[in-house]
């Protein structure tokens, strides 16, 4: 830096106390870097490195209901998740919504019902969705392959064809094997 730079920024920062005018004028006004952004520590990004799961769901009949009302997967596991339509009256149509830890089943089912367009998935709730088949017609198998949470706990699921929801519904536990 030159004196005469260095004058002149001296003379700027007289110029500006004398008139009140706030901050003296500086040639280090470079904020500090900021941090780098690091992973929250209560959320750490386990792999895990086991099989995945395979589950099957069927309905019980023509019922509304789940034969398989739960089961038990390990944080982050890869779960491949088959739902067995094994109905056979034409008007049990089902799918299996796996939903967000604390979303409530009744809101989600009741959101689904003016949901027909997207397969009676409402798309406004897709963050009380942890994963979903398609809808599937009596005697057709459809299947999702996910991720399971990393957060233990127990997840509902539900189908979300019209009305199923009151007592389609199980529980997907998301557990650490004993060790
Ligand atoms: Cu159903």
């Amino acid at each position: 830096m030159t004196k005469t730079r260095v004058f002149s920024l001296a003379f700027a920062a007289l110029v500006l106390a004398a008139c009140g005018g706030g901050e003296p004028a500086t040639e280090t006004a470079q904020p500090p870097a900021a941090p780098a952004p690091q992973a929250p520590a209560d959320a750490p990004a386990a792999t895990y490195d086991g099989p995945p799961a395979e589950i099957t769901i069927t309905p019980v009949g023509n019922e509304m209901r789940y034969e398989q009302t739960e089961f038990t997967v390990a944080p982050g596991q890869t779960v491949h998740l088959t739902l067995n339509n094994t109905a056979t009256n034409p008007a049990m149509s089902h799918n299996v919504v796996v939903l967000a830890l604390g979303a409530d089943p009744n809101a989600v089912g009741q959101a689904a019902l003016s949901a027909a367009g997207t397969g009676y998935i409402p798309q406004d709730m897709a963050d009380r969705i942890v994963a979903h088949t398609p809808m599937s017609a009596p005697g057709q198998t459809v299947e999702v392959t996910f991720t399971a949470p990393q957060q233990a706990g127990d997840y509902p699921y539900i189908c979300t064809f019209p009305g199923h929801y009151v007592t389609m519904r199980g529980t997907m536990r998301v557990a650490q094997a004993p060790a």
